[in-house]
């Protein structure tokens, strides 16, 4: 598992060389950004039932499959599971936000995750569908402009962008 910081160093050492410049400079720039990282974090976080949830309901609507009998989320048990697997999912994204680095996300639970979800017979693309929805309304929430100091928050909005399109990819 790295941060932003240990995986240059790890990619440095792995070529036997110093921190170059251009990583420098990349990673002075994270840190002058940081309160944005963390209000970020901040605000997915506590926001994060609301995000499951309405992520959910959309998914259902769209795949109304899934909850009639026989479907994958029908029954409470498996309804059960379906949520607490987005949520787990949405952890592990706002672990990757504030690293500033994938690996936590990738090791920890998307490795092995498309493969448990065939074992299991539960539709990879769907989920992938409510990671998207998680996306759109994490991406809302943590870029909302209001009631906080105003700033330029595209690159970040970018990065916190390709930790839920790279969930989406692995289980999809
Ligand atoms: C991954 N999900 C399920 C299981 C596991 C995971 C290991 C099997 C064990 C169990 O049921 O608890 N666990 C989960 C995860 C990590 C982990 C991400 C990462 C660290 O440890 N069903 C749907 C939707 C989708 C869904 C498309 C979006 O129709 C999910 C939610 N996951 C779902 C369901 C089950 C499941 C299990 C329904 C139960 C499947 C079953 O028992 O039939």
């Amino acid at each position: 598992m790295f941060d932003a910081f240990t995986k240059v160093v790890s990619q440095a050492d792995a070529r036997g060389e110093y921190l170059s410049a251009s990583q420098l400079d990349a990673l002075q720039q994270m840190v002058a950004d940081s309160n944005k990282r963390m209000d970020a974090v901040n605000r997915i976080t506590g926001n994060a039932s609301t995000i499951v949830a309405n992520a959910a309901r959309a998914l259902f609507a769209e795949q109304p499959q899934l909850i009639a009998p026989g479907g994958n989320a029908y029954t409470s048990r498996r309804m059960a599971a379906c949520l607490r697997d987005m949520e787990i999912i949405l952890r592990y994204v706002t672990y990757a936000i504030f690293s500033g680095d994938a690996s936590v996300l990738d090791d920890r639970c998307l490795n092995g995750l498309r493969e448990t979800y065939v074992a299991l017979g539960t539709p990879g693309a769907s989920v992938a569908v409510g990671v998207q929805k998680m996306k759109e309304a994490a991406l809302q929430i943590a870029g909302d402009p209001s009631g906080i100091t105003p700033g330029d928050c595209s690159s970040l909005m970018s990065e916190i962008g390709t930790y839920f399109d790279r969930a989406a990819a692995a289980v999809a």
